[in-house]
């Protein structure tokens, strides 16, 4: 049994109420760690680390800020089998995906924002011969970082990073779910000589312990990622408090098919862009809209090229699709399967669980799913399921399928498969959402804003976006007398 610890002020220590949550690995169904349960004791003890790091961490350089965090970048990376082994143990994704998407992702993360933090500049405005403008900008103080259970460790260093890079010290609090390679990164951060302090990652409930993180008066800023509903109760808290807030919330996103697009392409990256995961990524296209010239043909390929992905064991290079997070999280999904019938879909692939042989026989999986004939409008349309379950849909024209796509509380991401180059430009243009692919899917470009409208979010990650966020600026004129 593996028992997890806080990471404050530079040691593992355990919670103040010395209680533990389970911590389970979904692909063998069983209890595997202890998971600290942290309230707004642990909190205070991190506030206090964190208040007496900022001092120093502040007036560092950004050059040397930078290397650290390139230091960090390598230690994840000198260790990357065993971050990626601990993650899919912790979240039930295929071990092979940790080791090619997550981890490396990470990596990524700290490199990126250590590299584009160098090249951050201010402002200047010369208002006339004797008036100058030009902006300061310094680091907001104390952050709050928490994330979900879908990219642990991907997620929890694209919120720290940026937050770091900028001077900030952070508490951070990664899903209970998924704990492990978030408290794994506390030694790589002391090994690269981050001061203690600085980062202080605290385990345990959202509405307990991550509410005590939105609600302390002196953490000025929120980074979240998570569900919709998640985000609006951050918001009541921080919101009168006068915090600023970035918050990446759920998406139900649309995947356009027109019958002008590149097909055997089309085909293999809308199985990517709906499975790849478990389905259990917030960019995943889920609704599809085949234009109706195309639907029957799109139909069966799609579904043969489905059935190409296998649900088995993580720890296999055969297992395409792994086990889905937790139990709650494998009842929802398999609710939503169930409410598809009721609303009047026909399953044409899939539609249970998954027995896996072997160490697996506990485990919690789901066939990849695809449902068709029901309303573009009905809940299984509308709602995040967040798992390995589409919709198709068929539509006549453009204008159709911009009003079925843009039919629901979401807007984070979109995929648009067609080779006229007008008509994607077009359609681009009229779809609700913050992200847009083109005859691809997640392909990033971390210099890119980051994130959705509507229900999906506010503000932006990624490139300078996020380093802004991570800071305030000040504006300073100088009139020089003649
Ligand atoms: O997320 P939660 P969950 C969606 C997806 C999923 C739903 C809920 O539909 O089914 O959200 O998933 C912390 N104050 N996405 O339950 O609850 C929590 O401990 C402060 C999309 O995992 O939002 C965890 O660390 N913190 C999403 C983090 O918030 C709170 C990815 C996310 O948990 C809190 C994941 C509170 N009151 C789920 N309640 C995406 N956009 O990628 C919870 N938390």
């Amino acid at each position: 049994m593996q028992r997890i610890l806080n990471f404050i002020n530079g040691e593992y220590v355990a919670p103040v109420s010395n209680q533990y949550l389970k911590g389970f690995n979904p692909a063998i169904g069983a209890v595997y760690s202890e998971v600290p349960d942290s309230d707004e004791r642990d909190v205070a003890l991190a506030v206090k680390a964190a208040t007496a790091a900022f001092e120093v961490w502040s007036n560092y350089t950004q050059e040397q800020r930078s290397d650290i965090l390139l230091k960090i970048a390598q230690g994840i990376e000198n260790r990357l089998e065993e971050f990626a082994l601990a993650e899919t143990n912790d979240q039930g994704k295929p071990l092979w995906l940790s080791k090619v998407m997550d981890i490396p992702r990470a990596v990524s993360n700290f490199k990126f924002y250590a590299t584009t933090a160098l090249s951050l500049s201010g402002e200047f405005h010369k208002t006339d011969s004797q008036i100058f403008n030009y902006t300061l900008r310094s680091p907001i103080g104390i952050v709050g970082c928490i994330s979900p259970w879908n990219l642990p460790l991907y997620l929890f260093s694209w919120k720290i990073t940026p937050a770091l890079a900028m001077g900030n010290c952070v508490i951070a609090k990664p899903s209970e779910i998924t704990p492990m390679t978030a408290s794994m990164l506390g030694e790589v951060c002391n090994a690269a000589g981050l001061p203690k302090g600085v980062l202080n990652i605290i385990h345990g409930l959202g509405p307990k312990v991550g509410s005590s993180i939105t609600a302390h008066q002196d953490i000025k800023a929120i980074s979240f990622t998570g569900g919709t509903k998640t985000g609006a109760e951050i918001s009541r808290i921080a919101a009168p408090m006068f915090k600023k807030m970035s918050l990446e919330l759920g998406g139900k996103n649309p995947n356009i098919i027109f019958d002008d697009c590149d097909f055997e392409k089309t085909v293999k990256i809308s199985a990517a862009a709906a499975f790849t995961n478990q389905g259990e990524i917030c960019l995943c296209g889920s609704r599809i809209f085949i234009q109706d010239t195309l639907y029957e043909r799109f139909k069966n390929a799609f579904v043969e090229e489905v059935k190409k992905r296998k649900v088995g064991d993580p720890l296999l290079d055969t297992s395409r699709v792994g086990a889905i997070v937790s139990k709650p999280h494998f009842e929802k999904v398999l609710s939503y399967i169930a409410l598809a019938k009721e609303e009047g879909g026909s399953i044409i692939l899939g539609g249970g669980p998954v027995e896996v042989p072997g160490r697996c026989k506990d485990g919690w999986f789901i066939e990849p799913t695809i449902i068709e004939g029901l309303a573009y409008d009905c809940r299984v349309n509308r709602e995040e399921i967040f798992g390995p379950v589409v919709t198709l849909v068929p539509f006549s024209t453009e204008a159709e399928a911009l009003k079925m796509a843009n039919s629901t509380q979401y807007g984070l991401a979109c995929t648009i498969f067609t080779e006229n180059l007008s008509k994607a430009h077009r359609v681009a243009a009229k779809i609700e959402s913050g992200i847009v692919w083109i005859n691809c899917w997640l392909e990033r470009d971390l210099r890119t804003p980051f994130g959705g409208v509507k229900q999906s979010g506010v503000g932006r990650e990624g490139g300078f976006e996020a380093l802004k966020f991570f800071t305030e600026e000040k504006n300073v004129c100088i009139k020089i007398d003649s």
